[in-house]
């Protein structure tokens, strides 16, 4: 498994599956989720709509699939993080359910790469050094996809990623 860190915006990353930092309602919002539902089209919202339709939306931690629409990438897999409230609310655990049911539902559909964005630590104040750790971690526990991307939009996910990853500034 190859793992990596880019900077950047996510929409515009090749890769089978770009993740979204939903939320609950799968209806779209602002930040990363904003701009994929903005560059993916509305095939994406519809999908979106089907399933909450189906089943209610998504539970924070958890995760589902719909087309990649207008993207580059093949699928995107929306998965809903954790709120921070201080760090007593198993906000660590659900977001690494973020991660791990992500790779395992692009593994269902036989994805060999994947990117993510720095899920919760936008709109959800996650810390950032404590989202990083749990995202690398959580990866290296499931090495069951060949790469895997962290696309990093701000200088301070970047810099954490890089060191996290390659032990550099
Ligand atoms: N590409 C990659 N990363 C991005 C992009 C982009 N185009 N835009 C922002 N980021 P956030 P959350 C980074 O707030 O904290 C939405 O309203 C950003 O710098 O998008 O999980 C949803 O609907 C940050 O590091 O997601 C939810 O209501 C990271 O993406 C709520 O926000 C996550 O920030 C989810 O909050």
């Amino acid at each position: 498994m190859k793992i990596r860190c880019v900077q950047g915006d996510i929409t515009k990353v090749t890769a089978d599956i770009i993740v979204n930092a939903a939320n609950t309602s799968l209806l779209g919002g602002g930040g990363v989720d904003g701009a994929i539902h903005k560059a993916g089209g509305k095939t994406i919202l519809e999908e979106c709509i089907k399933i909450r339709n189906k089943q209610g939306g998504c539970k924070t931690g958890e995760a589902v699939i719909t087309t990649g629409g207008l993207l580059p990438a093949k699928y995107v897999i929306h998965t809903v993080g954790s709120v921070w409230n201080g760090g007593s609310n198993n906000e660590e655990e659900l977001l690494k359910n973020c991660y791990s049911n992500s790779l395992k539902l692009a593994k269902e559909h036989n994805a060999k790469s994947i990117a993510f964005p720095n899920i919760s630590t936008g709109i959800y104040k996650f810390p950032k050094e404590k989202a990083a750790l749990i995202a690398v971690n959580t990866i290296k526990e499931n090495p069951i996809i060949d790469e895997v991307i962290f696309v990093c939009y701000d200088d301070e996910n970047y810099g954490v990623y890089k060191k996290l990853l390659y032990m550099f500034v």
